[in-house]
């Protein structure tokens, strides 16, 4: 399995040296990178990037775009030309970066394409702005694949891709062999969706790019340690993150703030490698076997059977 985990909370732990971080990572047993651009990148050039992974025998999963400042009322779907065009431009950066780091997945969350208000934006003309700008960004990196990843609400109070349907559509629309879309099993939950559902109607279609693991209740982006809340339904997920071969990272997209990082990322490690070997022990015909009785019962006798 291909793990990674947020930087982010590591980072002031190690004096914000990404260096002292990388060490960490592979100690622990992460395999593999995901750099937030421009955030975590500014201060190194892809170059020394690269050396540092190959240093500390890590991989780069990929890039994850984060926009700030001049975009805080829209990024691709921004309404001043001028500041949507630094948006594709910033993208067509970040997949240049993560081809010199050797990544392979450029994940672009878009958390200020959204609305606060009724009449607030003109819903069409973001729609077809945020088609257009995706479809220049994966023409320009064919080598790559380019993810959306979508989060109902948080900061906007409505994002603008703000669910499965919302960006599988938006993906058809697309229609380009390098776009797939990135499932975040909080995001998920925020929005009443079934983590699981997605990564199968992904899987099944070779478009499930990206999976980011945490936990939450469903009402906020709670972060919480994989598998703590929602343990069948992470199983799940997993399960049919393995059943289509899903072949990039893991990402621990979890937020501890009171814990300790590292003691927090161990046990998402923990976590993850324990639901691959139940998943491993009953094997994926017994998962089939169970799907196609469509029996609710059943799904009582595979948790006993998970306890065991
Ligand atoms: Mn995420």
């Amino acid at each position: 399995m291909k793990l990674a985990t947020r930087i982010n909370s590591f980072l002031p732990k190690y004096e914000n040296d990404i260096e002292k971080v990388f060490e960490k990572f592979n100690a622990m047993g992460l395999t593999h990178v995901d750099l937030n651009y421009p955030e975590h990148v500014k201060d190194y050039s892809a170059e020394s990037i690269k050396q540092t992974l190959d240093k500390h025998n890590l991989k780069a999963n990929g890039v994850a775009l984060r926009f700030r400042d001049d975009f805080i009322n829209g990024e691709l779907g921004n309404s001043d030309e001028s500041i949507s065009n630094k948006a594709i431009q910033l993208c067509k950066e970040a997949c240049d970066y993560c081809r010199d780091i050797k990544g392979e997945v450029v994940t672009i969350w878009l958390g200020f394409d959204g609305f606060d208000y009724s009449f607030q934006i003109d819903y069409v003309k973001v729609w077809k702005q945020i088609v257009n700008s995706i479809s220049e960004i994966a023409e320009y990196a064919p080598d790559l694949k380019i993810s959306i990843e979508y989060k109902p609400f948080q900061p906007r109070a409505y994002a603008f891709i703000d669910s499965f349907g919302v960006a599988l559509s938006m993906i058809k629309e697309i229609d380009k062999e390098n776009v797939g879309i990135t499932l975040d099993f909080c995001h998920m939950l925020m929005k009443h969706e079934n983590p699981a559902y997605g990564a199968s109607i992904l899987g099944n279609q070779g478009k499930l790019y990206g999976v980011h693991l945490n936990d939450g209740y469903g009402l906020n982006d709670d972060g919480l340690m994989i598998g703590t809340n929602n343990l069948i339904k992470t199983i799940e997920f997993i399960y049919y993150s393995k059943l289509y071969k899903y072949n990039q990272a893991f990402y621990f997209d979890t937020f501890p703030v009171i814990e300790d990082p590292i003691e927090e990322c161990e046990r998402n490690i923990k976590m993850i490698k324990k639901i691959n070997q139940i998943i491993d022990r009953l094997g994926l015909e017994y998962f089939e076997d169970l799907i196609k009785q469509n029996k609710a019962v059943k799904v009582s006798d595979l948790i006993l059977e998970i306890l065991k």
